[in-house]
């Protein structure tokens, strides 16, 4: 997040693009400019004969829990009149500093990494520590897709098809203790095969936080799968977290552990620039961040700006769940 302040962020890459295809002349009907932007460096990929695009789409737990997909989707959450952000954009477009802190690159370098087997620790205050393997964590709860905002600080948003559970069915099954107020999520460390884990800026490995109540809370989503099908690596295989209410970086990938904790834990962002992000994060028009104002966002389907709106449309849902002094 922190590249986007020089001109030679990702950001920046696509506005820079964007001018070119501008001074090129080329039409932009009927395509989104980020679509064409996209559309270009696929065919560019393509040209060279390395990529193929629509290896981004591509489970990364390969056949693992294929009869459970696509899931059916739940009519609870809707995003109108907003419409889906299409899959080739997405996919194609993301935040994962393991891999590079490049969007348009993420899902190149991530495609062929592989997740299997995954298991994940629990541990802190429950009644007893123990492992779950990836498959029984699939297995918990019966699979719903959900189609959320979802809003990134750097002010992009999409919507997008989730696949998965609420998160209070995993936590159930961890059986935590009384005195657990947090739940804290850390990623993948793998410097070997995670190339922005080389990179000692940051405080490796990828770690976050929730207070327990809104962890609990209905909207808040184990995620196992994305458009239908299995996550593939560059949304977070093989499971990952997703909090529609509070900004991206909320939402941690490629999930290896699970600690419960009476005190308050750290979170990655806070602990690198605690300037700039701090524990709650919800999404708010009103509270800008040091470098991008809040009160507009950019939709990466369509590249029109609107305006943002508090707890991203969720309001109504998550309001209950915060005083007015959270900081
Ligand atoms: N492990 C890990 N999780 C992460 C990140 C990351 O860099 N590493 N980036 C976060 C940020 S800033 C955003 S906006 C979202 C992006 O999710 P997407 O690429 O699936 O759209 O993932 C979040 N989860
Ligand atoms: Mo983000």
């Amino acid at each position: 997040m922190v590249q986007d302040q020089s001109s030679s962020t990702p950001e920046g890459h696509y506005l820079d693009r964007r001018t070119i295809i501008r001074g090129m002349g080329l039409g932009v009907v009927g395509l989104s400019t980020l679509g064409l932007v996209n559309w270009l460096s696929g065919m560019s990929g393509t040209l060279a004969g390395q990529v193929d695009t629509s290896e981004a789409f591509r489970a990364a737990i390969g056949d693992l829990g294929k009869e459970l997909f696509p899931a059916k989707r739940s009519e609870k959450y809707t995003i109108e009149p907003r419409t889906l952000t299409p899959e080739k954009i997405a996919s194609v477009y993301n935040n994962f500093y393991e891999f590079t802190t490049k969007k348009s690159g993420v899902w190149r370098m991530a495609r062929n990494f592989k997740v299997d087997p995954w298991k994940i620790e629990i541990a802190g205050d429950v009644e007893k520590p123990f492992t779950l393997d990836f498959e029984d964590l699939l297995k918990l709860a019966p699979l719903e897709e959900r189609v959320y905002r979802f809003r990134c600080v750097e002010t992009w948003a999409m919507q997008v098809p989730w696949i998965g559970y609420p998160l209070s069915k995993l936590i159930d099954r961890c059986k935590p203790l009384g005195k657990a107020k947090y739940i804290r999520f850390v990623t993948i460390l793998d410097e070997d095969r995670l190339p922005g884990q080389m990179d000692k800026q940051w405080p490796w490995p990828y770690f976050e936080a929730l207070r327990l109540d809104e962890a609990r809370h209905d909207l808040a989503m184990v995620c196992v799968g994305i458009f239908g099908h299995g996550l593939p690596m560059q949304h977070g295989a093989p499971w990952r977290v997703v909090v529609p209410w509070k900004y991206g970086y909320k939402s941690p990938k490629s999930i290896v552990r699970i600690e419960f904790t009476e005190k308050r834990p750290g979170t990655f962002w806070n602990q690198a620039l605690p300037r700039e992000y701090g524990f709650f994060s919800n999404v708010d028009p009103s509270k800008p961040h040091p470098r991008w104002s809040q009160a507009m966002e950019r939709d990466i389907g369509t590249g029109r700006r609107r305006a943002t709106l508090l707890y991203n449309g969720y309001a109504e849902q998550v309001a209950g769940l915060y005083t007015g002094k959270e900081i």
